[in-house]
């Protein structure tokens, strides 16, 4: 049985990674750990807690050694709108980790899951059917952080050994805990303000296309990759993912026809628009369903229609 630490536990991810690797591996195994002690705080309530820095390398593999530590979710960033305002920070917090990450799983023979992202590639890439060995040359800190994330996490493997596998997560779609500093936070935020006010302004041009996944989805990547037969694994750091890529007028589209009086305008946020256009408008994920049978089971419209009853439920809202 594993025993799993998940670092960067109190986001968007680790709020729902955290319990679903419970379900795996039982409650016993798993311990959820961030910086925050507030966070920690409601971490506590459902999982073995830890508040630390990743940063500090030293605490950090005293908890590895406490706890038996053998498979690693690091899951600490500052994501791309937040980076590019402090992109000094961004890359120490995003990179520090990282790299502490690295060496605790060298050291103690630990797997490790750092997700990439869509944010590592940029303008000169492929927009259409991304095909996953590419041009990456992103625009953002975050993108450059997850580039050379990517790379560093082969070279760990490939010098050390050590057992380094990686997603490139496309906009994440939940309903637990909120996105936030992201470029594709909107596709959280419309559901929200669909139910609470009837209408949403967009930050992003109407026609911004970017790949998303519904977090059962995510879920279930993280964990299929990391249970992958190693054997199969052509690449490691980092496979594309993706299971839709729509824009925010096709969003606007399937809200109206659930919510009549639901509307939408534009106030674009120019930071944004920039990232979102550097972006994929589409990726091709066929060496993931060929190298450890990716398979996505929900589709845009499942989504919206579950995304709007778990809003309504959890803001008490007929
Ligand atoms: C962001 O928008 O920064 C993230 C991502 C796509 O990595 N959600």
């Amino acid at each position: 049985m594993k025993n799993i630490l998940v670092i960067g536990a109190g986001g968007q991810i680790g709020t729902e990674l955290v319990p679903h690797l419970q379900r795996l591996y039982g409650e016993d195994h798993v311990v959820a750990a961030d910086v925050k002690p507030e966070t920690c705080h409601s971490l506590r309530a459902m999982a073995i807690t830890e508040q630390f820095d990743a940063l500090d390398i030293n605490i950090y593999a005293q908890i590895v050694k406490k706890y038996r530590i053998d498979s690693i979710f690091n899951l600490v960033a500052l994501l791309s709108a937040t980076g590019e305002k402090i992109p000094q920070l961004a890359w120490e917090i995003n990179m520090g980790a990282l790299l502490n990450s690295l060496e605790i799983a060298k050291e103690n023979g630990c797997a490790l899951f750092t997700p990439s992202s869509i944010g590592a590639f940029g303008h000169s890439t492929p927009h259409q059917q991304t095909p996953q060995d590419t041009v990456m040359r992103p625009g953002t800190i975050y993108g450059v952080c997850k580039v050379a994330g990517e790379l560093l996490s082969d070279y760990y493997f490939t010098r050390f050994g050590v057992d380094t596998r990686s997603v490139r997560f496309p906009g994440i779609i939940s309903n637990g805990a909120l996105p936030g500093g992201g470029t594709t936070d909107y596709a959280v935020e419309i559901f929200y303000q669909a139910i609470k006010n009837k209408r949403f302004t967009c930050p992003l041009p109407a026609d911004s296309y970017l790949d998303m996944l519904y977090m059962p989805d995510a879920l279930n990547a993280c964990s299929q990759l990391m249970e992958a037969d190693p054997a199969k694994l052509i690449h490691r750091n980092s496979f594309n993912v993706t299971a839709m890529s729509f824009c925010p007028s096709d969003l606007y589209d399937d809200m109206i026809k659930r919510i009549p009086e639901f509307t939408m305008d534009y106030q674009i946020n120019p930071v944004m628009r920039e990232i979102a256009a550097s972006w994929p408008d589409s990726m091709d994920d066929s060496c993931a369903r060929n190298e450890w049978g990716w398979n996505p089971v929900w589709d845009r419209q499942m989504m919206v229609d579950d995304m709007l009853q778990a809003i309504r439920i959890k803001l008490s809202v007929k």
